[in-house]
């Protein structure tokens, strides 16, 4: 969308923000399946203006409210580290009244800064990149280590909560308001199979033996900033989802897109399969950053997070489909079915090369010289 072509109100909500006078041009960013993202360009520096799915984040001040904590402590412990902090974290930019979120007809709008000489990837081009994104994950963990998970809000209650998602499944095949439940026999079979694990890691977490941590949530690797020049990691983008959770879904989410040669909704399924030297090089990189926060329990659980998460998300595709595609958007009609099988494929892959996996995992873990008593623990057998 160019300038002429921009509507009357993009401009209005995005004067709420920035200097009308300067704006050179709102362009759509096409990413996410959520938010609507727009680059509002400026003479030196660019904005991100974002318009708020409140269907999906029904609690928007709580969701910023998050967002300001976490980008906060971050801040404080990059300056205290002697890095910069305006390229290693998000900056929300308030409104003319100070206001994180603007509300304009009814619509929830917010602003950030555009990080310069960054860029974001929908598919991995090279074993250096994925270890600046494994280190970038893993910082994420290890700059929020220490930071109380009751200071944030539920966001999206049982965000990654496996199972229960699996009983929402469950309601939407019985209540089968589009009619599709049929024409997915197969996928739905095929997650039915899997569901016994789904608890693996929740309960877990209930039982204590893995913590809850502050997480992302959302690791995707369309969510993680580089730097254009020089390819290192800068920072995790989209904080929309961070709240409490396991470190196991984080690390499995960022495999899940980036260890995959295939995009999300690649509908060639041959395509899609998993790159192992990728899965060791994101390893290493996120493995490098949290060596001294990772439990043992968590270490041995790995291969579990890189399982479950892409079994969940790709029973949420298939849920939103038989739904009638309320959540993620769609370019076109099939397009979470397609999203769908392109994950149960990649599930196929995940669980075919299972012992390679858990192999690679702890080839790292004793690279990187993790203690001993990772070791004497039970680290995942290949
Ligand atoms: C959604 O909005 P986006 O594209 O960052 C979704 C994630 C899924 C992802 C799948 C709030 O993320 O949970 O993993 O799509 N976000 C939400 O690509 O549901
Ligand atoms: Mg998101």
């Amino acid at each position: 969308m160019d300038n002429k072509e921009m509507p009357h109100d993009l401009r209005k909500v995005a004067e709420e923000f920035l200097n009308s006078q300067k704006i050179v041009e709102i362009k759509e960013i096409e990413s996410g399946h959520i938010n609507k993202t727009y680059l509002v360009v400026m003479p030196e520096c660019n904005y991100i203006l974002q318009e708020i799915n409140t269907h999906v984040f029904n609690s928007p001040f709580g969701m910023m409210h998050n967002i300001k904590e976490v980008t906060e402590y971050i801040r404080k412990k990059l300056i205290y580290e002697g890095k910069d902090p305006n390229r290693a974290t998000l900056n929300i930019v308030t409104s003319r009244l100070g206001q994180d979120i603007v509300i304009y007809k009814n619509r929830y709008w917010r602003c950030m800064q555009y990080i310069n000489g960054s860029k974001t990837y929908e598919i991995i081009e090279s074993k250096e990149m994925f270890y600046e994104v494994g280190k970038a994950v893993g910082e994420f963990q290890f700059l929020l280590n220490g930071f109380h998970t009751r200071i944030l809000d539920d966001t999206i209650r049982h965000f990654h909560d496996t199972p229960y998602r699996y009983e929402k499944f469950l309601d939407i095949i019985k209540l089968d308001r589009c009619d599709r439940v049929k024409e997915c026999q197969e996928e739905i079979e095929f997650i039915h199979a899997r569901s016994a694990f789904f608890s693996r890691i929740t309960s877990k977490l209930e039982k204590k033996i893995i913590p809850y941590r502050v997480t992302h949530n959302d690791t995707k690797l369309s969510n993680v900033l580089l730097d254009e020049k020089t390819g290192k990691a800068l920072c995790l983008i989209d904080l929309d989802t961070v709240m409490k959770g396991s470190i196991l879904y984080d690390y499995g989410d960022a495999l899940r897109i980036g260890a995959s040669i295939a995009v999300e909704d690649e509908v060639d399924l041959e395509k899609v399969k998993i790159d192992l030297e990728l899965v060791e090089a994101f390893t290493k990189g996120f493995l490098s950053e949290v060596k001294e926060i990772l439990w043992p329990s968590e270490a041995e659980a790995l291969y579990d997070g890189y399982h479950i998460i892409t079994c969940e998300i790709a029973m949420r595709f298939l849920h939103d489909y038989l739904e009638g595609d309320l959540y993620f958007r769609i370019n076109r009609k099939k397009h979470n079915l397609e999203r769908a099988r392109n994950q149960i494929k990649l599930v196929q892959e995940i669980e075919k090369n299972e012992k390679e996996i858990k192999a690679l995992i702890n080839k790292v873990l004793k690279e990187l010289n993790y203690d001993e008593k990772f070791f004497s623990s039970n680290l995942p057998k290949a």
